[in-house]
Protein backbone atom coordinates (compact mmCIF):
# COMPACT_ATOMS: atom_id res chain seq x y z
CA UNK A 1 0.00 0.00 0.00
CA UNK A 2 1.14 3.37 -1.00
CA UNK A 3 1.52 5.94 1.68
CA UNK A 4 0.77 9.55 1.56
CA UNK A 5 0.93 12.28 4.31
CA UNK A 6 -0.72 14.67 2.25
CA UNK A 7 -1.82 12.63 -0.64
CA UNK A 8 -4.04 14.91 -2.38
CA UNK A 9 -1.28 17.60 -2.92
CA UNK A 10 1.39 14.52 -3.79
CA UNK A 11 -0.88 13.13 -6.39
CA UNK A 12 -2.18 16.15 -8.09
CA UNK A 13 -2.44 15.74 -11.97
CA UNK A 14 0.08 17.56 -13.76
CA UNK A 15 -2.01 20.36 -15.64
CA UNK A 16 -3.64 20.79 -11.86
CA UNK A 17 0.32 21.52 -10.49
CA UNK A 18 1.20 24.03 -13.17
CA UNK A 19 -2.23 25.69 -12.48
CA UNK A 20 -1.34 26.28 -8.96
CA UNK A 21 1.96 27.38 -9.62
CA UNK A 22 1.43 29.78 -12.17
CA UNK A 23 -1.48 31.21 -9.39
CA UNK A 24 1.25 31.36 -6.86
CA UNK A 25 4.26 32.71 -8.74
CA UNK A 26 2.16 35.65 -9.91
CA UNK A 27 1.04 36.25 -6.26
CA UNK A 28 4.64 35.70 -5.06
CA UNK A 29 6.33 37.94 -7.83
CA UNK A 30 4.22 40.95 -6.80
CA UNK A 31 4.90 39.90 -2.76
CA UNK A 32 8.53 40.03 -3.22
CA UNK A 33 7.89 43.33 -6.05
CA UNK A 34 6.07 45.31 -3.21
CA UNK A 35 8.00 44.68 -0.37
CA UNK A 36 11.79 43.79 -0.99
CA UNK A 37 13.68 46.81 -2.86
CA UNK A 38 16.43 44.48 -3.46
CA UNK A 39 14.21 42.12 -5.94
CA UNK A 40 12.41 45.82 -7.50
CA UNK A 41 15.70 46.85 -8.17
CA UNK A 42 17.03 43.31 -9.68
CA UNK A 43 13.89 43.24 -11.77
CA UNK A 44 14.09 46.63 -12.68
CA UNK A 45 17.34 45.74 -13.94
CA UNK A 46 16.11 43.31 -15.86
CA UNK A 47 12.73 46.05 -17.42
CA UNK A 48 10.66 43.20 -15.84
CA UNK A 49 7.41 44.19 -14.20
CA UNK A 50 4.94 42.33 -11.97
CA UNK A 51 2.51 42.51 -14.45
CA UNK A 52 4.80 40.87 -17.22
CA UNK A 53 4.48 37.53 -15.34
CA UNK A 54 1.07 35.64 -16.41
CA UNK A 55 1.81 31.95 -15.59
CA UNK A 56 5.00 29.98 -15.15
CA UNK A 57 5.59 30.39 -18.77
CA UNK A 58 7.20 33.50 -18.15
CA UNK A 59 9.36 32.31 -15.44
CA UNK A 60 12.28 33.06 -17.44
CA UNK A 61 11.92 36.54 -17.84
CA UNK A 62 12.87 37.31 -14.33
CA UNK A 63 16.68 37.91 -12.97
CA UNK A 64 18.60 35.20 -11.13
CA UNK A 65 19.09 35.20 -7.70
CA UNK A 66 22.71 34.09 -6.62
CA UNK A 67 24.42 33.55 -3.55
CA UNK A 68 26.48 36.52 -4.01
CA UNK A 69 23.18 38.21 -3.25
CA UNK A 70 22.03 36.66 -0.58
CA UNK A 71 25.91 38.02 0.78
CA UNK A 72 25.10 41.55 -0.55
CA UNK A 73 21.92 41.03 1.19
CA UNK A 74 23.05 39.89 4.36
CA UNK A 75 21.40 39.88 6.85
CA UNK A 76 18.08 41.77 6.34
CA UNK A 77 17.71 42.92 2.59
CA UNK A 78 15.98 39.54 1.34
CA UNK A 79 13.39 39.86 4.04
CA UNK A 80 9.78 40.08 2.39
CA UNK A 81 7.48 40.54 5.65
CA UNK A 82 7.67 42.61 9.25
CA UNK A 83 10.73 41.06 11.60
CA UNK A 84 7.88 40.94 14.03
CA UNK A 85 5.94 38.01 11.99
CA UNK A 86 9.47 35.82 12.03
CA UNK A 87 9.57 33.09 14.77
CA UNK A 88 13.16 31.64 13.32
CA UNK A 89 16.21 32.17 11.15
CA UNK A 90 18.60 29.04 10.16
CA UNK A 91 21.66 29.68 8.57
CA UNK A 92 24.56 28.11 6.21
CA UNK A 93 27.86 26.84 7.93
CA UNK A 94 29.49 30.03 5.86
CA UNK A 95 32.71 27.54 5.30
CA UNK A 96 32.81 29.50 1.50
CA UNK A 97 32.56 32.43 2.56
CA UNK A 98 29.71 34.55 4.97
CA UNK A 99 26.98 32.79 6.34
CA UNK A 100 23.36 33.17 4.35
CA UNK A 101 21.23 33.41 7.34
CA UNK A 102 17.02 32.37 6.18
CA UNK A 103 14.11 33.87 7.97
CA UNK A 104 10.84 31.97 8.82
CA UNK A 105 7.17 32.53 9.82
CA UNK A 106 5.66 29.91 11.45
CA UNK A 107 3.70 29.31 8.42
CA UNK A 108 6.91 28.91 6.63
CA UNK A 109 7.98 26.64 9.46
CA UNK A 110 4.66 24.48 9.30
CA UNK A 111 5.55 24.10 5.63
CA UNK A 112 8.96 23.43 5.91
CA UNK A 113 7.83 20.68 8.07
CA UNK A 114 5.07 19.24 6.29
CA UNK A 115 7.63 19.00 3.21
CA UNK A 116 9.51 16.49 6.01
CA UNK A 117 6.45 14.38 6.94
CA UNK A 118 6.43 13.91 3.18
CA UNK A 119 9.87 12.52 3.24
CA UNK A 120 9.47 10.53 6.23
CA UNK A 121 5.99 8.79 5.13
CA UNK A 122 7.62 8.01 1.60
CA UNK A 123 9.73 5.51 3.25
CA UNK A 124 6.76 3.50 4.67
CA UNK A 125 6.83 5.22 8.03
CA UNK A 126 4.11 6.36 10.37
CA UNK A 127 3.43 7.21 13.81
CA UNK A 128 4.30 3.75 14.95
CA UNK A 129 7.74 4.40 14.19
CA UNK A 130 10.55 5.99 17.01
CA UNK A 131 12.73 8.27 14.88
CA UNK A 132 15.66 9.36 15.30
CA UNK A 133 16.82 12.15 14.18
CA UNK A 134 21.03 12.52 13.96
CA UNK A 135 21.92 15.62 11.61
CA UNK A 136 23.13 18.40 13.69
CA UNK A 137 20.73 20.40 16.09
CA UNK A 138 21.13 24.42 15.66
CA UNK A 139 21.39 27.08 12.95
CA UNK A 140 22.01 23.89 10.45
CA UNK A 141 18.22 23.06 9.03
CA UNK A 142 18.85 19.37 8.96
CA UNK A 143 17.72 18.76 12.98
CA UNK A 144 14.96 20.85 13.44
CA UNK A 145 13.68 19.51 9.85
CA UNK A 146 14.09 16.22 10.02
CA UNK A 147 12.31 16.85 13.74
CA UNK A 148 9.48 18.85 13.19
CA UNK A 149 8.62 16.31 10.03
CA UNK A 150 8.47 13.10 12.42
CA UNK A 151 6.20 15.37 15.11
CA UNK A 152 4.22 15.69 12.43
CA UNK A 153 3.82 11.98 11.63
CA UNK A 154 3.67 11.52 14.77
CA UNK A 155 7.03 9.44 15.50
CA UNK A 156 8.29 8.92 19.10
CA UNK A 157 11.19 11.05 18.16
CA UNK A 158 14.86 10.98 19.20
CA UNK A 159 16.46 14.55 18.86
CA UNK A 160 19.92 13.34 19.18
CA UNK A 161 21.80 15.77 16.95
CA UNK A 162 24.91 15.21 15.79
CA UNK A 163 28.34 13.69 17.55
CA UNK A 164 28.65 11.01 20.34
CA UNK A 165 28.49 7.70 18.43
CA UNK A 166 28.46 6.09 21.70
CA UNK A 167 25.01 7.56 22.80
CA UNK A 168 23.10 7.28 19.60
CA UNK A 169 24.26 3.51 19.52
CA UNK A 170 23.36 2.96 23.33
CA UNK A 171 19.82 5.02 22.57
CA UNK A 172 19.20 3.51 18.77
CA UNK A 173 19.39 -0.13 20.57
CA UNK A 174 17.26 0.54 24.19
CA UNK A 175 14.33 2.69 22.33
CA UNK A 176 14.56 0.65 19.00
CA UNK A 177 14.64 3.02 16.28
CA UNK A 178 13.27 2.27 13.45
CA UNK A 179 14.03 5.33 11.27
CA UNK A 180 17.66 6.89 11.18
CA UNK A 181 18.64 10.79 10.10
CA UNK A 182 21.52 12.38 9.07
CA UNK A 183 24.45 12.04 6.67
CA UNK A 184 25.27 8.93 4.84
CA UNK A 185 29.28 9.59 5.98
CA UNK A 186 27.55 9.39 9.45
CA UNK A 187 24.92 6.73 8.89
CA UNK A 188 28.72 4.82 7.51
CA UNK A 189 30.36 5.78 10.58
CA UNK A 190 27.28 4.25 12.51
CA UNK A 191 27.58 1.30 11.05
CA UNK A 192 30.88 0.65 11.28
CA UNK A 193 30.67 1.35 14.68
CA UNK A 194 28.12 -0.78 15.18
CA UNK A 195 30.10 -3.97 13.93
CA UNK A 196 33.36 -3.11 15.85
CA UNK A 197 31.13 -3.49 18.82
CA UNK A 198 29.95 -7.25 17.86
CA UNK A 199 26.31 -6.29 16.49
CA UNK A 200 25.13 -7.56 13.29
CA UNK A 201 23.08 -5.79 11.07
CA UNK A 202 19.65 -7.91 12.27
CA UNK A 203 21.11 -6.59 15.76
CA UNK A 204 19.14 -3.39 15.64
CA UNK A 205 15.19 -2.37 14.47
CA UNK A 206 15.94 0.24 12.22
CA UNK A 207 14.13 0.07 9.04
CA UNK A 208 15.01 3.04 6.76
CA UNK A 209 17.37 5.96 6.92
CA UNK A 210 16.70 9.68 5.62
CA UNK A 211 20.05 10.84 4.70
CA UNK A 212 21.06 13.86 2.63
CA UNK A 213 22.81 16.89 3.16
CA UNK A 214 25.75 15.92 0.91
CA UNK A 215 26.64 14.12 -2.35
CA UNK A 216 26.33 10.30 -2.07
CA UNK A 217 26.84 7.82 -4.52
CA UNK A 218 24.84 4.45 -5.21
CA UNK A 219 27.52 2.51 -4.20
CA UNK A 220 27.46 4.15 -0.74
CA UNK A 221 23.29 3.35 -0.75
CA UNK A 222 24.45 -0.61 -0.99
CA UNK A 223 27.11 -0.49 1.34
CA UNK A 224 24.89 1.70 4.53
CA UNK A 225 21.52 -0.60 3.55
CA UNK A 226 24.06 -3.88 3.98
CA UNK A 227 25.98 -2.43 7.12
CA UNK A 228 22.97 -1.49 8.66
CA UNK A 229 19.98 -4.05 7.14
CA UNK A 230 17.99 -0.90 6.54
CA UNK A 231 16.70 0.67 3.04
CA UNK A 232 18.22 3.87 2.70
CA UNK A 233 16.25 7.02 1.12
CA UNK A 234 18.06 9.99 -0.24
CA UNK A 235 16.91 13.62 1.09
CA UNK A 236 17.26 17.14 -0.49
CA UNK A 237 17.25 20.59 0.40
CA UNK A 238 19.21 24.06 1.09
CA UNK A 239 18.68 26.41 3.84
CA UNK A 240 17.45 29.19 1.16
CA UNK A 241 14.83 26.75 0.36
CA UNK A 242 13.85 26.18 3.95
CA UNK A 243 16.09 22.96 4.67
CA UNK A 244 16.07 19.23 4.38
CA UNK A 245 12.50 18.31 2.20
CA UNK A 246 12.41 20.43 -0.94
CA UNK A 247 13.24 17.03 -2.60
CA UNK A 248 12.54 13.28 -1.14
CA UNK A 249 12.70 9.52 -2.53
CA UNK A 250 9.75 7.28 -2.74
CA UNK A 251 9.88 3.67 -2.61
CA UNK A 252 11.06 3.73 -6.10
CA UNK A 253 14.50 4.77 -4.56
CA UNK A 254 15.41 5.99 -7.58
CA UNK A 255 15.30 10.08 -7.99
CA UNK A 256 13.77 12.49 -5.73
CA UNK A 257 10.22 14.25 -5.99
CA UNK A 258 10.36 17.39 -5.75
CA UNK A 259 7.55 19.28 -3.40
CA UNK A 260 6.04 21.18 -6.35
CA UNK A 261 3.76 22.49 -4.73
CA UNK A 262 5.74 24.78 -2.83
CA UNK A 263 9.02 24.93 -4.87
CA UNK A 264 9.00 25.70 -9.05
CA UNK A 265 12.14 23.94 -10.12
CA UNK A 266 14.29 24.84 -13.65
CA UNK A 267 17.49 23.48 -15.11
CA UNK A 268 19.78 25.61 -16.67
CA UNK A 269 22.92 26.25 -18.20
CA UNK A 270 25.18 27.22 -15.59
CA UNK A 271 27.65 29.18 -18.53
CA UNK A 272 25.23 30.70 -20.31
CA UNK A 273 22.26 31.01 -17.87
CA UNK A 274 20.09 29.14 -20.77
CA UNK A 275 17.01 27.22 -19.70
CA UNK A 276 17.55 23.44 -20.93
CA UNK A 277 14.42 20.97 -21.60
CA UNK A 278 13.65 18.56 -19.31
CA UNK A 279 15.70 15.44 -18.94
CA UNK A 280 19.17 17.85 -19.65
CA UNK A 281 21.70 17.91 -16.79
CA UNK A 282 22.62 21.06 -15.45
CA UNK A 283 22.42 23.38 -12.57
CA UNK A 284 18.90 23.61 -10.43
CA UNK A 285 17.42 26.81 -9.95
CA UNK A 286 14.43 26.78 -7.50
CA UNK A 287 11.72 29.55 -7.04
CA UNK A 288 9.81 29.63 -3.53
CA UNK A 289 6.11 29.62 -4.14
CA UNK A 290 4.90 30.06 -0.46
CA UNK A 291 7.69 31.36 1.43
CA UNK A 292 6.69 34.44 3.04
CA UNK A 293 9.62 35.53 5.16
CA UNK A 294 12.08 34.53 2.37
CA UNK A 295 11.16 34.05 -0.52
CA UNK A 296 13.14 33.01 -3.44
CA UNK A 297 12.74 33.42 -7.23
CA UNK A 298 14.93 31.42 -9.61
CA UNK A 299 18.16 31.04 -7.33
CA UNK A 300 20.82 29.39 -8.44
CA UNK A 301 21.96 26.38 -6.34
CA UNK A 302 24.95 25.09 -8.41
CA UNK A 303 24.06 21.76 -7.96
CA UNK A 304 23.91 19.96 -10.74
CA UNK A 305 21.33 17.20 -11.86
CA UNK A 306 18.65 16.36 -14.10
CA UNK A 307 15.00 16.86 -14.07
CA UNK A 308 12.42 13.91 -15.32
CA UNK A 309 8.55 14.10 -14.93
CA UNK A 310 7.86 10.23 -15.85
CA UNK A 311 5.04 8.02 -14.22
CA UNK A 312 6.00 6.75 -10.73
CA UNK A 313 4.91 3.39 -9.41
CA UNK A 314 4.27 5.32 -5.86
CA UNK A 315 1.17 7.65 -7.53
CA UNK A 316 3.10 10.49 -6.80
CA UNK A 317 2.96 13.42 -10.02
CA UNK A 318 5.56 15.49 -8.36
CA UNK A 319 8.73 16.31 -10.87
CA UNK A 320 11.71 14.00 -9.88
CA UNK A 321 15.59 15.17 -9.64
CA UNK A 322 18.28 12.64 -9.85
CA UNK A 323 20.71 12.70 -6.89
CA UNK A 324 23.14 16.19 -7.46
CA UNK A 325 26.16 14.61 -8.60
CA UNK A 326 28.23 17.80 -6.90
CA UNK A 327 27.84 21.45 -7.07
CA UNK A 328 29.21 23.31 -9.57
CA UNK A 329 31.36 24.57 -6.91
CA UNK A 330 32.51 20.94 -6.44
CA UNK A 331 34.15 20.36 -9.62
CA UNK A 332 37.64 20.20 -9.78
CA UNK A 333 39.41 20.76 -12.77
CA UNK A 334 41.98 18.69 -12.65
CA UNK A 335 44.97 18.68 -15.77
CA UNK A 336 41.89 20.23 -17.78
CA UNK A 337 39.53 17.29 -16.79
CA UNK A 338 36.58 17.74 -14.76
CA UNK A 339 36.31 15.70 -12.07
CA UNK A 340 33.70 15.62 -9.25
CA UNK A 341 34.07 13.73 -5.68
CA UNK A 342 31.34 11.24 -6.32
CA UNK A 343 33.04 9.66 -9.31
CA UNK A 344 36.45 8.83 -7.33
CA UNK A 345 33.96 7.63 -4.76
CA UNK A 346 31.96 5.26 -6.67
CA UNK A 347 35.25 3.33 -7.91
CA UNK A 348 36.31 2.88 -4.65
CA UNK A 349 33.11 1.54 -3.12
CA UNK A 350 33.18 -0.83 -6.34
CA UNK A 351 36.02 -1.79 -5.36
CA UNK A 352 34.99 -2.86 -2.15
CA UNK A 353 36.88 -0.64 0.10
CA UNK A 354 34.96 1.29 2.31
CA UNK A 355 33.90 5.02 1.90
CA UNK A 356 36.62 6.51 4.21
CA UNK A 357 38.73 8.36 1.84
CA UNK A 358 40.07 12.22 1.49
CA UNK A 359 40.94 13.51 -1.76
CA UNK A 360 43.81 15.86 -2.30
CA UNK A 361 44.84 17.84 -5.25
CA UNK A 362 47.46 20.45 -5.41
CA UNK A 363 50.08 21.54 -8.24
CA UNK A 364 54.05 21.20 -8.63
CA UNK A 365 55.69 22.64 -11.66
CA UNK A 366 52.98 23.92 -13.39
CA UNK A 367 51.13 20.72 -13.52
CA UNK A 368 48.14 19.46 -11.15
CA UNK A 369 48.61 16.48 -8.78
CA UNK A 370 45.80 14.67 -7.47
CA UNK A 371 46.74 12.18 -4.54
CA UNK A 372 43.49 9.61 -3.11
CA UNK A 373 44.06 8.46 0.48
CA UNK A 374 41.67 5.44 1.27
CA UNK A 375 41.39 3.28 4.49
CA UNK A 376 42.36 -0.45 4.11
CA UNK A 377 40.20 -2.91 6.09
CA UNK A 378 41.71 -4.66 9.01
CA UNK A 379 41.88 -7.69 6.84
CA UNK A 380 44.43 -6.01 4.46
CA UNK A 381 46.09 -4.22 6.78
CA UNK A 382 48.70 -7.15 7.29
CA UNK A 383 49.47 -7.20 3.83
CA UNK A 384 53.02 -6.71 2.63
CA UNK A 385 54.50 -3.58 1.02
CA UNK A 386 54.46 -5.31 -2.09
CA UNK A 387 50.99 -6.35 -2.04
CA UNK A 388 49.59 -2.70 -0.84
CA UNK A 389 51.46 -1.60 -3.59
CA UNK A 390 50.12 -3.64 -6.31
CA UNK A 391 46.52 -3.17 -4.81
CA UNK A 392 47.15 0.84 -5.00
CA UNK A 393 48.42 0.34 -8.68
CA UNK A 394 45.12 -1.34 -9.25
CA UNK A 395 43.31 0.89 -8.01
CA UNK A 396 44.85 3.92 -9.84
CA UNK A 397 43.80 2.51 -12.96
CA UNK A 398 40.20 2.01 -12.01
CA UNK A 399 40.24 5.70 -11.08
CA UNK A 400 42.45 6.75 -14.38
CA UNK A 401 40.04 4.45 -16.48
CA UNK A 402 36.83 6.29 -14.83
CA UNK A 403 38.19 10.01 -15.12
CA UNK A 404 40.85 9.67 -17.73
CA UNK A 405 43.51 11.24 -15.51
CA UNK A 406 45.64 9.32 -13.07
CA UNK A 407 46.07 9.60 -9.45
CA UNK A 408 48.72 8.27 -6.92
CA UNK A 409 46.42 6.04 -4.72
CA UNK A 410 47.93 6.04 -0.73
CA UNK A 411 46.14 2.90 1.15
CA UNK A 412 46.78 4.24 4.84
CA UNK A 413 45.62 2.49 8.03
CA UNK A 414 42.13 1.68 9.06
CA UNK A 415 40.73 4.27 11.33
CA UNK A 416 43.75 7.08 9.93
CA UNK A 417 41.00 9.17 8.02
CA UNK A 418 38.95 11.14 9.98
CA UNK A 419 35.21 10.36 10.44
CA UNK A 420 32.52 12.74 9.81
CA UNK A 421 29.42 13.15 12.23
CA UNK A 422 27.81 16.17 9.87
CA UNK A 423 29.05 16.85 6.16
CA UNK A 424 32.25 14.81 5.47
CA UNK A 425 34.71 16.99 4.12
CA UNK A 426 36.01 15.02 1.28
CA UNK A 427 38.12 17.16 -1.06
CA UNK A 428 41.62 19.22 -0.37
CA UNK A 429 42.11 21.81 -2.90
CA UNK A 430 45.66 23.15 -2.11
CA UNK A 431 45.71 25.55 -5.37
CA UNK A 432 43.00 27.34 -3.44
CA UNK A 433 45.66 28.24 -1.11
CA UNK A 434 47.76 29.54 -3.05
CA UNK A 435 45.21 31.56 -5.40
CA UNK A 436 44.87 29.20 -8.38
CA UNK A 437 41.25 29.14 -9.26
CA UNK A 438 40.50 26.08 -11.21
O1 LIG B 1 22.16 20.46 3.81
C1 LIG B 1 19.79 20.80 4.16
C2 LIG B 1 19.62 19.35 4.39
C3 LIG B 1 19.68 18.85 5.68
C4 LIG B 1 19.32 18.50 3.34
C5 LIG B 1 19.47 17.51 5.92
C6 LIG B 1 19.08 17.15 3.57
C7 LIG B 1 19.17 16.64 4.86
P1 LIG B 1 22.69 23.37 3.51
O2 LIG B 1 23.59 23.17 4.66
O3 LIG B 1 22.26 24.77 3.18
O4 LIG B 1 21.34 22.58 3.71
O5 LIG B 1 23.37 22.73 2.24
C8 LIG B 1 22.70 22.66 1.02
O6 LIG B 1 23.83 20.61 0.47
O7 LIG B 1 22.90 22.87 -2.11
C9 LIG B 1 23.60 20.54 -1.87
O8 LIG B 1 24.81 20.96 -2.44
C10 LIG B 1 23.89 19.71 -0.62
N1 LIG B 1 22.86 18.68 -0.47
C11 LIG B 1 21.76 18.70 0.32
N2 LIG B 1 21.08 17.54 0.21
C12 LIG B 1 21.75 16.77 -0.68
C13 LIG B 1 21.57 15.46 -1.22
C14 LIG B 1 21.23 21.23 3.88
N3 LIG B 1 20.56 14.68 -0.87
C15 LIG B 1 23.55 21.93 0.02
N4 LIG B 1 22.48 15.02 -2.13
C16 LIG B 1 22.84 21.73 -1.32
C17 LIG B 1 23.52 15.80 -2.51
C18 LIG B 1 22.89 17.50 -1.12
N5 LIG B 1 23.76 17.02 -2.02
Amino acid sequence: MHRYYQKDAETMPVEKIKELQSKKLIKQVNHVYENVPYYRSLMDKKGVKPQDIKSIDDLHKLPFLTKADLRDAYPYGLLATDLKNCVRIQSTSGTTGKRVVAFYTQNDIDLWEECCARAIVATGSSNKDVCQVCYGYGLFTGGFGLNGGSHKVGCLTLPMSSGNTERQIQFMMDLGATILCCTPSYAAYIGESLKERGYKPEDNKLKVGIFGAEPWTEEMRRDIEKSLGIKAYDIYGLTETSGPGVAFECEEQNGMHINEDHFLAEIIDPDTGEVLPEGSRGELVFTSLDKEAFPLLRYRTRDICVLTRENCSCGRTFIKMTKPMGRTDDMMIIRGVNVFPSQIEAVLLNCGYAPNYQIVVDRFNNSDTLDVYVEMSPENFSDTVKEISKKEKLLASEIRTMLGISPVVHLVAPKSIERSEGKAKRVIDKRRSIGITT
